[in-house]
């Protein structure tokens, strides 16, 4: 159990339309950095809405779902694949609790959100939608570009 912890692991942070909007990205970025983990992919992408439906649709039945659509389409945000021991969990903790006001100070959201419609930034909970996030964004073209670039070489 203690070595699953200790596994090295990719995970997906996403910085929301807000955290672009109000220039939180390398704050963001720099807490990742500092805290010891590798910056593998990024990339500024606007999310169409079907990415965004199929991203949240265990949340489809909830109040707030058309609003969160809204929000998560409504400008800019910025992906990226983070590589580190243990790093899904501990991107979970360094972005805190989804209501901000219950977010301890020192994460992400504790220091720099008051709402959970306005929440800053996304960390996926496991290495399976890690790596489902990442390739759906982060990733999308990578082994087209790799291939190019090795026809590049061939010629
Ligand atoms: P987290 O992002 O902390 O994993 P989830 O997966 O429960 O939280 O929720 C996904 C997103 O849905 C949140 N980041 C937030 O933007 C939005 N959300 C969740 N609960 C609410 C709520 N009660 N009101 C408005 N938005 C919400």
């Amino acid at each position: 159990l203690v070595a699953s912890m200790e596994e090295v692991e990719e995970t997906y942070v996403m910085v929301k339309p807000d955290g672009v909007q109000r220039g939180l990205v390398g704050d963001i970025i720099s807490r990742f950095e500092k805290k010891g983990f590798l910056l593998k992919g990024l990339k500024l992408f606007q999310c169409p809405k079907e990415l965004a439906e199929e991203h949240y649709k265990e949340l489809k039945d909830k109040s707030f779902y058309p609003k969160l659509i809204k929000y998560i389409t409504s400008g800019p945000v910025v992906c990226m694949a983070w590589e580190g021991i243990g790093v899904v969990a501990s991107a979970r903790k360094l972005i805190g609790a989804t209501n901000p006001l219950q977010a301890d100070p020192g994460t992400i959201r504790g220091d720099l959100a008051v709402q959970t419609g306005r929440n800053v930034v996304h960390g996926s909970d496991s290495p399976d939608n890690g790596h489902r996030e990442i390739a759906g964004t982060v990733r999308d073209g990578f082994d087209a570009a790799t291939e190019a670039s090795d026809g590049f070489d061939a010629a």
